[in-house]
């Protein structure tokens, strides 16, 4: 497929026989620009990851380069280690972040002749601000001198970040000194990392889109969080549409899918390149249709148009660099997220400026909606793109401009800033901050696997914080809530009518209109799982019994002595419930069996309804098929009556019609 692509350099590594396990990484340089870093990829690997022609007139690297390197690890692994190599000027550190985003270690270079610079310090800083945790660190261009001297310097100003540990090898491309001892430092770092994980999630930051002729588009990056695979049907954020994949490539091995951690690029044939409708770019996100994407309520599972987030400026800014200038409230920011850079808005929750060394929760609004997980890490650049100024993870991918300042709401963000990998606490914070989940879509957007999710929820039933009822999560505190105002609603409505069977669920719903409909499906479902019961279209505990209260007793007493005057010719039904009392008697009497509604003006005792239906029925076994006027004769009614009596009895299948004449069915 990708013949053509850049990413194609080298040979397939079969046929050497397989070893026991397979792993693959990501490994991005970084460092001042240069320094060394593409020449480097160039000695470790035998591929120039400087390709482009413009490139090469400039000599620096403007945008990604990639190149693969394979090596032996320990315990007969191999590892395939897919290398980003990022440019180092000052104006692509865009770039160099798009290339960071995902990687599992960096290869952080600083050069002999030169020592510590300014990009090698802003690099280091954005690599902390992308949670990138483990580096090796290459002292180049060794035959340039003063080694030892310079080496000190790295140790010092990595003291005190998570690289202080980092083997420091020096390297040459001239006389070839340290490559090897490089190589295997990668292999023992790699040989104890755990690959990326699969959580059936997958995202593909794009980092380049191209066509090739005869194949059409071709995007590239590197994917997380789960597989894709030939022909599967993808979708395409932030602007969510559809696409199918037609084939994949890993450095120019054909695949029929590619797992997290690998350097992938695809061909979606039907997709354009570029901005606009079902047109692809840079800075996109493949990923595969959510499958609770049905059951979406208020929460996307879409692009986000606002971000919860932990903010945090580096403790390294010096005074002096007017990157440290405290970061105000309402500040436009460029935001870096995976290969994608929008204008965005800071709204910090508690102050007015965020200071260097400090963090603080804030909301960011993109000018756009972006396609973000919880726990996804970024990068604020200042609007003219000149410095790094802060950076954070991801606390809620649904933020809530309203919700925001509500006191709890801040208590479960900051629970969730300490611990954004606590699954546990991922799931009950979601639900606190929501109130009722569909689990189904719970946590859509994280790094966390469904089955995770679900043992969580589990846990946390256990545990007696929350409650599961039907599709339906809920803190059990909000769930008892809940429950308690649905139940003050049917018991203050059946005391005032306690000679109704129940509470009609159509009132309950308008009484309860602010919760979705799913909601109050699985209220009803809990509640008629004890106390409740549901009767046709009622509510009512199980241990209601309808009575007329003394006050309506007078009233029945009359409706019945005027069903059983003229038995079989009582009064019209609305001469029968004249006043709103006698009104609800007579509902009463319908709902408690005692009296039939024949038709929407004719109602009958039960006793004279049964007494007329035999009567009927003796009168057409002895004569034989009768009209509605001889059955009217015989049983001393009217048509007013007979009529509708012996279409209720055609309906009941114990008449049929046939001409104008009843007979038995
Ligand atoms: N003497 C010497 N020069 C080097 C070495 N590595 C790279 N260079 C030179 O340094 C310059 C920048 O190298 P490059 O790899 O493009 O740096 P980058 O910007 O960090 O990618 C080039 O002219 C290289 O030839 C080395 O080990 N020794
Ligand atoms: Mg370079």
């Amino acid at each position: 497929m990708v013949q053509a692509d850049r990413e194609r350099n080298v040979d397939c590594p079969n046929p050497i026989p397989r070893p026991m396990t397979e792993k693959h990484f990501i490994l991005a340089t970084a460092g001042h620009v240069d320094h060394g870093k593409s020449a480097l990829v160039k000695a470790l690997t035998g591929t120039d990851p400087d390709r482009l022609p413009e490139e090469k007139a400039r000599q620096i690297t403007i945008e990604l380069g990639f190149a693969q390197l394979i090596l032996q690890g320990a315990n007969e692994q191999r590892l395939h280690i897919g290398i980003v190599d990022v440019p180092g000027h000052e104006d692509f550190v865009r770039n160099m972040i798009a290339g960071v985003g995902s990687i599992d270690l960096a290869l952080f270079v600083v050069a002999a002749d030169d020592g510590w610079m300014p990009q090698t310090e802003e690099h280091l800083q954005i690599l902390t601000y992308l949670g990138v945790d483990r580096a090796v660190i290459a002292l180049t261009k060794s035959d340039l001198g003063k080694i030892d001297g310079v080496a000190e310097q790295i140790r010092n100003q990595l003291r005190t970040t998570t690289f202080a540990r980092s083997p420091i090898i020096p390297t040459s491309v001239r006389t070839a000194e340290g490559i090897e001892n490089l190589k295997s430092a990668l292999a023992s770092e790699f040989s104890t990392m755990q690959p990326q994980r699969d959580v059936g999630r997958p995202r593909l930051f794009i980092d380049r889109a191209f066509v090739l002729r005869g194949i059409g588009t071709v995007v590239t990056g590197t994917l997380t969080g789960g597989r894709l695979h030939c022909s599967e049907s993808v979708v395409i954020q932030p602007h969510n549409f559809d696409a199918r994949i037609r084939s994949i490539q890993s450095h120019g091995c054909e695949l029929e899918n590619a797992q997290p951690g690998m350097r992938t690029a695809i061909s979606l044939p039907d997709v354009g390149i570029g901005d606009g409708p079902a047109r692809i770019k840079r800075g996109d996100v493949i990923t595969v249709a959510d499958p609770s994407a049905s059951l979406r309520t208020n929460l996307g599972s879409g692009a986000s148009p606002i971000l919860a987030v932990l903010l945090e400026k580096s403790h390294r800014l010096k005074p002096k660099d007017p990157a440290a200038r405290p970061l105000k409230n309402g500040t436009s920011v460029n935001l870096h997220h995976g290969t994608s850079r929008f204008p965005a808005k800071i709204y910090l929750l508690d102050g007015d400026a965020l200071e260097p060394g400090r963090q603080m929760i804030a909301q960011l609004q993109p000018e756009s909606p972006i396609f973000a997980f919880l726990g996804d890490r970024f990068v604020l650049r200042d609007a003219s793109e000149q410095y790094t100024i802060a950076g954070g993870v991801v606390l809620d991918p649904d933020g809530d401009r309203k919700g925001f300042r509500d006191e709890e709401k801040r208590k479960l963000l900051i629970a969730r800033a300490m611990a954004s990998d606590d699954v546990d606490l991922c799931v009950r914070s979601e639900i606190g901050l929501r109130g009722f989940v569909a689990i189904q879509s719970i946590l859509g957007k994280s790094h966390f696997s469904r089955v995770e999710i679900t043992e969580a929820l589990l846990r946390l039933q256990r545990l007696r914080e929350i409650v599961v009822h039907g599709k339906i999560a809920a803190n059990t505190g909000s769930w008892q809530a809940l429950r308690n105002r649905a139940t003050l609603l049917i018991d203050n409505a059946l005391s005032k009518n306690p000679e109704r069977i129940g509470f009609d669920l159509s009132q309950l719903r308008a009484a309860l209109r602010d919760q979705a409909g799913h909601v109050f499906e699985a209220l009803i479902e809990d509640m008629c799982s004890d106390d409740f019961v549901r009767r046709e279209s009622m509510i009512a505990r199980r241990s209601h019994q309808p009575a007329l209260p003394a006050n309506l007793r007078p009233a029945a007493a009359k409706i019945r002595e005027a069903l059983s005057k003229k038995p079989f010719d009582p009064p019209a039904r609305r001469e029968i419930e004249s006043d709103p009392n006698a009104q609800r008697v007579l509902r009463f009497l319908i709902e408690s069996g005692e009296v039939i509604e024949i038709a929407s003006d004719v109602v009958l005792s039960r006793e004279n309804f049964e007494r007329m239906k035999n009567a009927v029925a003796d009168f057409i076994l002895k004569n034989g098929p009768a009209t509605v006027s001889e059955l009217r004769q015989a049983l001393e009614t009217s048509r007013r009556i007979m009529v509708p009596f012996l279409e209720h009895l055609d309906r009941q299948g114990v008449t049929r019609r046939i001409g104008d004449k009843r007979v038995l069915a």
